[in-house]
């Protein structure tokens, strides 16, 4: 089920398929058509001349041959022609159609260049925002386990939202300056309030001290009407980690894992102090990427997407995990 933006060159993707931003002719190109042809060797260039091309839009799958992938999935994207001849949704079919062949295929991964964001001219900012709602409205309608992987090539091309860049980065920049301590008065205030709202201390402690990471967002999807399946996409978590953790009441998540938990329930700060502390980990106002979590549950943006496009752009790990194969 998960999103992940990573760094690289798609011609060393393990993923079960990788996608070719190719042209209608499938005969190969500059590029990343370029750089897949070569690695993968003359047989997939004569693969794809029983093809007879690709509409623009429209996807072809063919064998990866020398590559580590098992699939190559073409798709062509449009031509960037100033925004007003059908671009966007021309590449959201783009995404749409590559997702649906390697469901097909039974793949388990797959991983995308950023289609028409090169010799196609598609601004950066606008292809990411296609490429992200297209993939995540596929992934969340899906029954299929399929991990999804934006591969950009050189991160001087990485452009999002210079407002929103902006703003969460002058927050890390004063809340490095500015170091509280919340997260040590935090525990204390929540039992205080429990304590004054109920005067059972020992009831407070059954239910919030003992209870185990996995107890406690098992309660809290309860709590919040959400069906563990729109808990675990919006998380960025996939169907077997999850069950690995409803499972094992003692299992031991990472801090990403327990912070896309905390996004999909959209829990207040606090509330994510208190699930953190239950798997021994805090937000550290010293560590740049709690403070980007921190910014969003601040504002309630619970987009995780966004979340990770920031993430990826400061160089902080995503949020999310799957379980490995
Ligand atoms: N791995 C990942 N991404 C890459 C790699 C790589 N090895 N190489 C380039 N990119 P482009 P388009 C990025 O121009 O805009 C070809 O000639 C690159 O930085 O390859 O869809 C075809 O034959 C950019 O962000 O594809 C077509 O004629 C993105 O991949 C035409 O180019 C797409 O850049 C298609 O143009």
């Amino acid at each position: 089920m998960p999103l992940f933006i990573i760094q690289g060159d798609i011609t060393r993707s393990d993923c079960d398929a990788i996608v070719n931003a190719a042209n209608n002719s499938l005969l190969g190109g500059g590029g990343v058509d370029g750089a897949i042809h070569r690695a993968a060797g003359p047989e997939l260039l004569n693969e794809c001349r029983t093809l007879h091309g690709c509409d623009t839009g429209e996807a072809k799958i063919t064998g990866a041959y020398n590559l580590d992938a098992k699939y190559v999935i073409h798709t062509v994207g449009p031509i960037w022609r100033g925004g007003n001849r059908g671009e966007e949704e021309l590449l959201r079919s783009c995404y749409r159609n590559s997702l649906k062949l390697a469901v097909e295929h039974e793949c388990k991964s797959v991983a995308f260049p950023m289609i028409s964001a090169g010799v196609y001219g598609y601004p950066f900012d606008e292809a990411l925002e296609v490429a992200v709602s297209e993939i995540s409205s596929f992934l969340n309608s899906s029954q299929d386990d399929l991990t999804v992987y934006i591969t950009i090539f050189s991160k001087r091309d990485y452009k999002i939202s210079r407002e929103l860049f902006d703003d969460v980065n002058k927050y890390v920049k004063d809340r490095m300056v500015f170091k509280e301590h919340r997260f040590m008065c935090m525990g204390m205030n929540a039992a205080a309030d429990a304590c004054a709202a109920d005067s059972s201390v020992e009831e407070f402690v059954k239910t919030h001290i003992d209870e185990s990471f996995s107890r406690m967002l098992l309660r809290l999807i309860d709590e919040k009407g959400m069906t563990d399946v729109e808990c675990y996409k919006k998380a960025n978590i996939d169907r077997k980690l999850f069950s690995k953790i409803r499972s094992n009441e003692s299992y031991h998540p990472k801090k990403t894992t327990v912070l896309g938990f905390a996004i999909a329930l959209k829990l207040t700060l606090d509330e994510t102090d208190e699930l953190l502390m239950k798997a021994g980990y805090a937000l550290s106002d010293s560590n740049c990427g709690d403070l980007v979590v921190e910014y969003f549950l601040n504002n309630r943006i619970y987009d995780i997407n966004k979340i990770n496009e920031v993430l990826f752009a400061m160089d902080q790990e995503l949020i999310g995990e799957y379980y490995p194969a």
